[in-house]
């Protein structure tokens, strides 16, 4: 059967370059964009304005464009839903209860990401395993982990295929992250070939788990491509790339610029997030089970951002 995909957030950080990988493997017009926000620039090829929570509407577009597939990527991420958590239930509860149920309708699979949000404080932080304690103590991470439970409701229930990843922060050098607790491990590397400094909101010993955006794509698709015979797990698999702390990352940075300087301007918000989410993860289960395996390394990702960066010369 014809791959027919929908995007909700279509417009955010991993949207866009999704969008593209998509089209590129099933098709120019399979692809159909749709985002609560209108565009900043161009009008990007077959774009919806539309809000996630409007059933009516999505159902009417998933049912015009035969729609088998829908990445469900709006939602709000860990620091701004920490500043509004009533709007975070709502836009990432409703919005994912809204897509499911119009999936249900039309018969199409369903990728939802995760996120190591939906671990907590009481996790083992280190090499964190696939099934685990999950206490999150942020709404991110209450609306992530209630997530993962009613995506695996609707596939026992009404046999949706539904699907997801538990992503740790995503770096990229095209469309910038909005409001997550990672977001300095990007905004790093722009300081860094403009500035040559960069002032990090999170202390310099923070461990977290990142992935470069091309494997963040690999990712999404792969984990919907899977055959589903040797899914044991459906949401949220661990998937990671790498773990590293600002100050490595900093030095992974003066291979490149020697000069580079960091200095620290702690946001507690923030920092308390950080703090309760894992070191580092332990992504066995989807490298059993769907083959996952990450390309990009700290070293190779640095290497890369600040080359694409610097050809591109920005401002
Ligand atoms: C965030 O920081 O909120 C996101 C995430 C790790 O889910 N990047």
């Amino acid at each position: 059967m014809e791959t027919r995909t929908l995007l909700t957030g279509g417009l955010g950080q991993l949207g866009s370059e999704l969008a593209a990988a998509l089209r590129e493997r099933y098709g120019e017009d399979s692809v159909i964009v749709t985002d609560v926000r209108e565009p900043d620039g161009d009008l990007p090829d077959r774009f919806y304005q539309l809000d996630a929570r409007n059933g009516g509407d999505l159902a009417e577009l998933v049912t015009r464009e035969r729609i088998t597939r829908i990445y469900h990527l709006a939602a709000l991420l860990s620091a701004v839903a920490e500043s509004r958590p009533q709007d975070a239930w709502q836009i990432n509860m409703d919005g994912l209860f809204t897509i499911l149920e119009v999936a249900r309708e039309a018969g199409a699979s369903v990728f939802t990401p995760s996120s190591i949000g939906a671990f907590g404080p009481q996790t083992p932080k280190d090499f964190t395993p696939q099934d685990t304690i999950q206490r999150p103590t942020s709404m991110y991470g209450v609306t992530k982990v209630a997530g993962e439970l009613l995506c695996d409701y609707y596939y026992f229930k009404y046999g949706v295929d539904t699907r997801g990843v538990r992503f740790p922060g995503i770096i990229s050098n095209l469309t910038p992250p909005g409001g997550g607790t990672t977001d300095y491990a990007v905004d790093i590397y722009y300081a860094a070939v403009r500035d040559r400094r960069y002032t990090c909101f999170l202390q310099g010993d923070t461990y977290l788990d990142m992935i470069y955006m091309p494997d963040a794509i690999k990712a999404a698709i792969d984990v919907m491509e899977a055959d589903p015979e040797r899914l044991r797990h459906r949401n949220a698999f661990n998937v990671t790339a790498m773990s590293f702390s600002p100050e490595d990352q900093a030095a992974y940075i003066r291979r490149y610029i020697p000069e580079f300087e960091i200095f620290y301007d702690v946001d507690p918000v923030r920092q308390a997030i950080a703090n309760s989410w894992p070191n580092t993860l332990e992504d066995y289960a989807a490298r059993v089970e769907w083959g996952w395996e990450p390309e990009y390394d700290l070293d190779l990702m640095t290497a890369d951002m600040l080359r694409t960066l610097a050809s591109r010369e920005i401002a």
